[in-house]
């Protein structure tokens, strides 16, 4: 059996696992939870797990209990552990692939193996196209349609690895080669430098005298699962868990050309390419060339510089302007997460979070965060532990009383409130009025056309009452499409009514995108991040909300987290 590596996101993703055998097994609710909030937690952890435990201290994690610190404790030690192992082999289902598909839960997953023996996409397919699934009686001709629907998309969608794991994955590459006497610098150039949302693979890029060591060191790593090619100047492999790495070595003389050529993105070097072109030069990973001479190359800054433009961030070389923009030196000065002094969406124990308000606010407090909306969910839709109206009345007398120890953070009354059927927010007028900051999203409903969808949310904006239209297109990256709304519309709407737009944080959602975002700013209308956090180590997602800002062009002044306490108070009127 493979070795599970022990990094947090694969110890998350071995509990992700077991928490759906245990669902397949239809073991009790508060067991498969306890298994799926212990992998969040894990995920989101600051600190690598296996360090914790060195140290004896997994047990004092919120959220993990005996039983899974024991688990842990063997992933850490074995690679392996012994429950795991013993369901892999009772159904050896690729978990991580079938669950992509949308509509396909634990108990289809067994169903599907007990009956058909269906253990990957693969076989789910061809399963599908031969209508074997219809012939299972409580599936039918319905489900086999939509199962191929999610089929389609999961299978386009299941190469491109979400930001925050490449993170990790991209940060212990950069220190294993980093640390290498013979290195003298590293960068992971790409999308990932762009920090798209998601990454094909990674690209580093490294100074060296000692190529072939560099190589033999990388293309020798535990964690590599195949060398698809090894040179001195370039080498390729595909790491255990599926993500190509391509690791290129260059002088320092070139160093800047090369990051520019690397980073990308292909549109924005084909730009660059044309104003050199223009000015009689030459450009490539090698340098910027005046006949044969190089006139740059080693800072990105003095190859821009020597295109007549200004320094492009990262984030922003997706040729949507920023190179006219380089051209008559009018790029936007780009938020940062130094600039931000709170956060509009974080949910806590008392709905389906997992930290208590007062462990919340106090981890924002270390963050120097003015302020924080705590905004459980609220109403009659029975999701994610909603909160009754007689909770949210005890809620808001809790928050009243921590906010009198403080005199410089305020935690604001809020609520993620549901957009019904009928485009109105599922929760009284008094207590709309009564909270500080309202968030609405659409919880239901999904499936019906572009034009309801639409009405509902500006007939919601409409009325006055809400202030944050939360995860504006409802996708999850890899797992669900957006569903179908006219986003135009909706920021002409918001506009006009001084409705905000959410970026919603949380790395699997990061919606808007960084387009929609775009959109939302030429139109003039304000953003706000929320981390949708479910745990206060989730508060760190904010940095993914500040890359898809930037990504978006976002400035100080487009954004209301940069906003202080008074100036919230302020536009707010609370
Ligand atoms: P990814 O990996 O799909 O998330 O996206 P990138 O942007 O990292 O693309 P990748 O890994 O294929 O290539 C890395 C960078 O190398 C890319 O952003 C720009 C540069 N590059 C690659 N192929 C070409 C090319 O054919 N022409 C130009 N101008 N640049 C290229
Ligand atoms: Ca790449
Ligand atoms: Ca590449």
């Amino acid at each position: 059996m493979e070795r599970v590596s022990t990094k947090n996101f694969e110890i998350a993703r071995v509990l992700e696992d077991l928490a759906f055998y245990l669902e397949m097994q239809d073991e009790i609710k508060f067991k498969i939870r306890a298994f799926r909030n212990a992998a969040k937690i894990i995920e989101s952890l600051p600190e690598d797990v296996e360090d914790i435990y060195r140290r004896g201290e997994i047990r004092r994690v919120t959220g993990i209990g005996a039983a899974i610190a024991e688990i842990i404790g063997e992933l850490v030690e074995n690679g392996m552990a012994k429950v795991y192992e013993e369901f892999q082999e009772k159904y050896p289902v690729n978990i991580a692939e079938l669950s992509t598909v949308e509509g396909l839960g634990p108990k289809r997953v067994k169903l599907l193996y007990d009956k058909l023996k269906i253990k990957n996409l693969e076989e789910l397919e061809r399963a599908a196209k031969e209508h074997r699934i219809r012939r299972i009686k409580t599936l039918g001709v319905k489900t086999e349609k939509n199962l191929l629907k999610g089929i389609e998309f999961a299978k386009k969608s299941r190469e491109r690895l979400p930001l925050v794991y490449a993170d990790q994955i991209a940060k212990y590459l950069e220190n294993k080669l980093g640390s290498l006497g013979f290195v003298e610098r590293v960068t992971v150039a790409g999308s990932y430098r762009r920090r798209r949302e998601t990454v094909g693979d990674l690209d580093i890029l490294v100074i060296s005298q000692k190529p072939e060591s560099v190589m033999d060191f990388f293309t020798s790593l535990e964690e590599v699962g195949l060398v698809l090619g090894k040179g001195p100047a370039k080498s390729s492999v595909v790491l255990k868990d599926g993500l190509q790495v391509d690791v290129r070595v260059f002088d320092e003389e070139i160093y800047g050309s090369a990051l520019l050529y690397f980073t990308g993105s292909k549109e924005h070097n084909v730009k660059l390419r044309i104003v050199a072109i223009e000015k009689g030069l030459k450009l490539s990973e090698y340098g910027v060339f005046r006949d044969d001479a190089r006139v740059a190359g080693r800072t990105e800054e003095e190859c821009y510089g020597a295109l007549g433009l200004s320094y492009i961030e990262p984030e922003l070389r997706e040729d949507m302007g920023e190179v006219e923009a380089a051209m008559n030196n009018s790029l936007p000065q780009l938020v940062q997460l130094s600039d931000i002094k709170g956060d509009f969406h974080v949910h806590s124990n008392w709905s389906d979070g997992m930290d208590s308000i007062p462990d919340l606010a106090g981890a924002a407090r270390e963050k120097n965060y003015e302020y924080i909306c705590v905004s459980d969910h609220v109403g009659s839709l029975k999701i994610a532990g909603a909160l009754s109206e007689e909770r949210l009345i005890e809620q808001m007398k809790e928050i009243d009383q921590l906010n009198n120890q403080f005199n410089d953070f305020r935690i604001l009354k809020s609520a993620e409130v549901n957009i019904n059927a009928e485009g109105e927010l599922d929760l009284s007028k008094n207590l709309l009025k009564e909270l500080d900051v309202v968030l609405a999203a659409v919880h239901s409903g999904f499936k019906a056309s572009k034009e309801v969808i639409t009405k509902r949310v500006i007939r919601a904006m409409e009325s006055g009452l809400m202030h944050i239209f939360v995860h504006p297109t409802g996708r999850i990256i890899n797992r669900r499409t957006p569903y179908e709304i006219d986003l135009a519309e909706i920021i002409e709407k918001a506009k006009e009514s001084g409705t905000i737009l959410e970026i919603n944080a949380f790395p699997e959602r990061l919606d808007l995108r960084d387009v929609q975002i775009k959109s939302a700013i030429d139109r003039g209308v304000s953003l706000a991040i929320g981390t949708d956090s479910h745990n206060r180590n989730h508060l760190n997602y904010m940095e993914y909300g500040v890359y898809q800002a930037r990504r978006g062009w976002c400035t100080k002044k487009n954004l209301i987290n940069t906003l202080s306490l008074s100036e919230i108070e302020k536009r707010f009127a609370v």
